[in-house]
């Protein structure tokens, strides 16, 4: 065990030294969710939600600790044989760190390989400070008390502290450079002004926030908007030296912007709600931002995109971030006239490092894997037939339109009000159509119009309620939407694999 500590605090400071994400452990992780099957990988999101990456690392260590615990049986018997596991260990490490997506090249090896050669040498001798089995007498257990040749008990404890205490130097030492090694970035952000935008977005309407308790804020705060990606450690880019590629089918003159550029072109600000796919009805992942950024319709157009509706051969929009994500988009809806974004501004703020820094897409009314790249750096033409993203690699729909759905906020499920009038309230969402009807039913009574509140825009969601004259006992509440278009959310419930989750929402309360 001692021995696997080393390595891994070993691993964590030359990774320091190397990069964040070479560390075996991030590198293993990275390399799990990727091969994870869509279903699982939901499940923990729906299980875990953002502490989702938490789990995954904790089993990663504790998988390891079984594994260092039996390589150190082994040891006692075989010395070579235990010391070359932990080396094995360090090969799947290095593999893994050199097959992500965002490697940087051999280097990344470095950090399984030399925590690996640290780990194997220390279980070796140490394994070599104990009392030797083979020597004992058959049948008889090594005395500890009266001690075997070669058993000094002394060097074995000095060592075995050495190195523990080491190794935790290592891990500190590592975890703090590591966390030092986005200080460009930091820095690179904390310089960003964001400019006026020169269309601005309207004030949100008074009356878009109804007043009940218990129902989210019209706006999302930062620090509580959803999370939802697959990078283990956040990439932290620096502005200064951010590239940002635009090519392709179709592409006439290619472009590569500095973030001085984009922050030079004509920037909207605009309300727009995003959603994940992997939201289940009533879910948390959905929020609503006040997002700044360029036009990226018109930054197409420049390079000569045509949307195929006007002849233009590309369909798809492939987005690139710099950890190898990649997203795909619909070339005609992202040109349809719809804002779609280039952001770079979240609520007032330059893009925070969780949600994209120094820039990200937003598309109004699509699901964030087929429109939202966080911490992008490559735009590609392409076409649908051509390529398959990540998520459709693994089995998420190629078109992610963003269904119609509305939640229930307040009562809580199994919440027990007081009978009399209890306000039900909630939010609402169909980005790009709009919210024209919520209704409400209690119990199986007939549906009644909630009362919604000022909308916003189309693209963002709205709030609604509705005053209940509760009566004793147990009833359930049930909600369901009508977009812009006149279509109703439908009852029929599905999964959130391929294209998002359906049906209504519905909460059981205990009237007192
Ligand atoms: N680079 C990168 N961008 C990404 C993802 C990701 O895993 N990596 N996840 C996407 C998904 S599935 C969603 S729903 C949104 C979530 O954006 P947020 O974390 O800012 O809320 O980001 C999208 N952009
Ligand atoms: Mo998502």
């Amino acid at each position: 065990m001692l021995a696997g500590f080393a390595a891994l605090g070993v691993a964590e400071l030359v990774a320091a030294a190397v990069r964040p994400q070479a560390d075996p452990v991030v590198a293993v992780g990275g390399a799990a969710i990727d091969r994870t099957p869509a279903t699982v990988k939901d499940w923990a999101i729906r299980n875990f939600g953002t502490d989702d990456k938490l789990v995954l690392q904790s089993g990663i260590l504790v998988v390891l600790a079984l594994f260092a615990l039996a390589l150190g049986i082994l040891a006692l018997r075989h010395r070579r044989v235990g010391a070359a596991g932990v080396l094995l260990f360090g090969a799947v490490g290095a593999v893994a760190a050199l097959s992500r997506p965002d490697s940087e090249g051999p280097a990344d090896a470095l950090p399984s390989i030399v925590g690996a050669v640290v780990g194997a040498l220390l279980l070796y001798h140490l394994v070599g400070r104990l009392p030797s089995r083979s020597a004992a007498p058959a049948g008889e257990p090594p005395s500890e008390e009266n001690g075997e040749p070669g058993w000094d008990r002394r060097a074995f404890v000095v060592t075995a502290t050495a190195a523990a205490a080491a190794s935790a130097g290592a891990l500190v030492v590592g975890r703090t450079l590591g966390a030092a090694s986005g200080q460009s970035a930091v820095a690179s952000r904390d310089k960003v002004v964001l400019p006026r935008p020169q269309s601005p977005a309207a004030p949100v309407p008074r009356g878009a926030q109804v007043r009940i308790p218990g129902v989210s804020p019209f706006i999302t705060p930062n620090g509580s908007f959803y999370r939802v990606d697959t990078a283990l450690v956040v990439p932290k880019v620096d502005a200064t030296t951010w590239r940002l590629r635009v090519h392709g089918k179709g592409v006439t003159r290619p472009l590569d912007l500095s973030f001085a550029d984009l922050l030079a072109r004509e920037l909207i600000e605009r309300d727009i709600t995003l959603t994940c796919v992997s939201n289940e009805v009533g879910g948390p992942y959905v929020g609503n931002a006040r997002w700044i950024g360029a036009r990226l319709a018109d930054l197409l157009a420049e390079s000569g995109v045509k949307p195929p509706s006007k002849g233009g051969p590309a369909t798809q929009l492939v987005a690139r971030s710099v950890d190898g994500m990649t997203i795909g988009s619909p070339v005609e809806e992202v040109m349809d006239g719809r804002d779609s974004l280039l952001a770079l501004g979240m609520n007032g703020q330059p893009l925070p490092f969780d949600h994209g820094f120094p820039v990200r897409m937003v598309v109004p009314g699509l699901y964030g894997y087929v429109s939202a790249c966080k911490w992008l750096t490559d735009l590609e033409l392409t076409t649908f037939e051509a390529y398959d993203p990540y998520w459709v690699q693994r089995g998420w729909a190629r078109l992610g339109p963003i269904k119609t759905e509305s939640r229930i906020d307040t009562p809580k499920p199994f919440a027990r009000p007081k009978a009399g009038t209890v306000m039900i309230g909630g939010v609402a969402w169909a980005q790009h159509r709009g919210i024209e009807r919520v209704e409400v039913r209690i119990d199986d009574g007939p549906w009644e119009r909630a009362r919604l509140a000022a909308q916003d825009t189309r693209d963002t969601w709205r709030q609604w309620s509705h005053p209940w004259q509760a009566v004793k006992g147990g009833h359930t509440l049930t909600v369901r939407a009508t977009d812009g278009t006149g279509r109703t959310q439908t009852e029929k419930r599905t999964q959130t694999i391929p294209d998002g989750a359906s049906g209504w929402h519905s909460v059981v309360v205990t009237v007192d």
